[in-house]
């Protein structure tokens, strides 16, 4: 099931459920070597959104600024390395999504527990705007909050579910978006939380 949500943005419904099992164990090595952990962002807010990565480098937020950061700044060593199982979805959606073959080098891996959200932000850090990025959903229910180029434009609402997978390239790239309060709730496999994999060229 393919909708577009936008120019250049398309929702791949159900596309990683067949795999999302061998997803989830995947996040769980990484979370081993990498725990979650709740970033400060430049500001002196701490995100209510839990975050890890892996990959060649990862996303880090602090009150010097966001930044891609080979080494996890709390284990003082490189993230984990891209488990085959995610590398091969986000190449799989991409291409799927008409994107073409994708090798992200960075995933940022998103923990939402209920009341968790995240505000309206654009991704902006990564230096080659040009590649998608590949999101895929896991565990409970979220709205997807979706706007324009610019912070004051009208957004969108999108209910994503366990193994969407959303891919935004080209004008979507670099639109304005966010999650809203995740809602309480039970999941069979994750319980009372939702993870979110974003995959990024970010070098
Ligand atoms: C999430 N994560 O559900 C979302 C999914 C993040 C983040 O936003 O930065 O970690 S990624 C959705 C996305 C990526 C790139 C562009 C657009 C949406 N967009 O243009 O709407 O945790
Ligand atoms: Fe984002």
């Amino acid at each position: 099931d393919e909708e577009p949500l936008a120019e250049g943005a398309v929702l791949l419904r159900g596309f990683a459920r067949e795999r999302a099992d061998a997803l989830v164990a995947a996040v769980r090595a990484v979370e081993a070597a990498a725990p979650f952990r709740h970033l400060v962002t430049p500001g002196g807010y701490r995100m209510s959104v839990a975050m890890t990565n892996c990959g060649t480098v990862g996303w880090v937020s602090d009150r010097s600024g966001y930044r891609y950061d080979p080494d996890d700044p709390i284990a003082g060593r490189p993230w984990p390395t891209m488990p085959p199982v995610f590398a091969a979805l986000a190449d799989a959606a991409s291409v799927k999504a008409g994107f073409g073959p994708f090798a992200p080098d960075a995933c940022l891996i998103n923990r939402y527990e209920p009341g968790s959200r995240l505000s309206l932000h654009q991704d902006r850090d990564e230096r080659d705007t040009g590649a998608p990025i590949v999101s895929v959903s896991l565990g409970l229910p979220a709205t997807f909050l979706f706007g324009g180029l610019q912070r004051s434009d009208p957004t969108r609402r999108v209910r994503v579910e366990h193994g969407d997978v959303a891919v935004w390239g080209g004008p979507a790239r670099l639109a304005f978006h966010g999650i809203a309060p995740l809602p309480d709730g039970s999941h069979a496999i994750l319980g009372r939380q939702r993870i979110n994999l974003t995959f990024r060229k970010a070098l």
